[in-house]
């Protein structure tokens, strides 16, 4: 079936919609069961035209949907650097599970680090839709391989530092995650909805522990300050290097898997920010930082770019102890696994005894 008979069939908006250079590409290059043959009958040069058709009608690509190979290669690379980071940020605030301050604080710091398992979770299945295996995924992440956030190499010596790691942390992700929750990639997009409703929640719990403790004595807003200070910097850092410094943003836009560039999200999380901290009574450890009323934003001073490289390569404060507490709980979790597949094993011959 040649794409300019289907065509005729639809509505001239349609066509229009899915003209590309004067051809008509079916809307939907969806490798269900009547198309299959249809869509691997085409060259790869009008599937790749057919996919870019959807992306620039804002059309949701679905896993089994036919893409080309370095949008799947890129979505993978991104979406697994994301899942081992909400593994990996469990650790900073896993740390103080048994020594927050009172019963309550303990509550939801454990429901909160919980849910960022929860959140790694998902970013895997999701992952998994795009063909790879978890176990590669995890290999990578323990073998020293894979990316995970520079966030998380920086230690939590304070309470404060949980106070701020909502805050902060959890609010530079929402700026970031919010944006991708309109991601070209459905099940990443879908994911993004749930996690971004969770992490407002570990946001506000931050921002109150910080409030709390800035109107507390003196000692407790000093120990806030102190944690604001040291992870500000981190903080700005996490949203990726500038975008003059980041070799994938540019493709990445153009298939609308990333919405916004680095250095807008950045900015928009300064200016949500520092009237926060205005509001608590603390200050941000910039001198230049100053609203803009020209630009309607607040300028910044300069990013300490070569200390955000020295982490990304595994140079920063925790890296290797980061890495190490997952390989233990790795080879700690190893009789689970294995209980788990005997399980699925001996179901597995059950059923197939049953059925015989
Ligand atoms: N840290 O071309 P670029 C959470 C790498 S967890 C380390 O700009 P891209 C939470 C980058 O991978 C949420 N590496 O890349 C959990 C690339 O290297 P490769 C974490 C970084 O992909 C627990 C190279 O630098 N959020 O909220 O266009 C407790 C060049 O960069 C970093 C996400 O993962 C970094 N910060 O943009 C509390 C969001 N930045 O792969 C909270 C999803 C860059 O080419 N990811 N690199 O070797 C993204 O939005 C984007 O991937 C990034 C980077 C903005 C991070």
């Amino acid at each position: 079936m040649p794409p300019s008979v289907s065509a005729m069939t639809l509505p001239s908006c349609i066509r229009e919609k899915y003209s590309v250079r004067g051809f008509f590409v079916p809307p939907c290059l969806r490798v269900e069961d009547r198309d299959f043959d249809y869509v691997y009958s085409m060259d790869t040069e009008a599937l790749n035209a057919a996919f870019e058709a959807r992306i620039a009608a804002g059309d949701t690509i679905e896993p089994k949907d036919w893409m080309p190979d370095r949008y799947r290669t890129q979505l993978i690379r991104m979406m697994s650097q994301h899942a081992h980071s909400e593994i990996v940020g469990m650790l900073p605030e896993g740390n103080w599970i048994t020594r927050a301050p009172s019963l309550k604080r303990k509550m939801v710091l454990l429901a909160k680090v919980q849910d960022e398992a929860g959140h790694g979770l998902y970013i895997y299945c999701g992952t998994e839709t795009l063909g790879v295996d978890r176990h590669e995924l995890v290999q990578q992440l323990l073998t020293g391989k894979a990316k995970y956030s520079s966030i998380f190499n920086y230690p939590t010596l304070t309470w404060a530092d949980v106070g701020v790691i909502g805050w902060f942390v959890d609010g530079a992700a929402i700026v970031n995650q919010t944006v991708l929750a309109k991601a070209s990639y459905g099940p990443y997009a879908r994911a993004m909805i749930r996690i971004c409703k969770e992490e407002n929640f570990h946001k506000k719990q931050g921002y109150e522990i910080i409030a709390t403790l800035a109107k507390g004595t003196p000692e407790q807003k000093a120990m806030a300050q102190d944690a604001v200070n040291r992870w500000w910097w981190p903080s700005l850092m996490m949203l990726g290097p500038s975008d003059t410094d980041s070799p994938n943003t540019a493709e990445l836009m153009r298939w609308r898997v990333k919405r916004k560039t680095n250095d807008e999200l950045r900015q928009r999380f300064i200016d949500l920010t520092v009237p926060q901290a205005e509001a608590v009574g603390l200050t941000l450890p910039d001198p230049d930082l100053k609203y803009n009323p020209d630009t309607q934003h607040y300028d910044f001073g300069p990013i300490d770019w070569n200390e955000f490289w020295q982490v990304v390569k595994g140079n920063g404060p925790c890296n290797r102890e980061r890495l190490q507490a997952r390989r233990d709980a790795h080879e700690n979790g190893r009789w689970v696994r294995d209980a788990a597949a005997a399980y699925a094993a001996k179901h597995s011959q059950h059923a197939e005894k049953t059925a015989a």
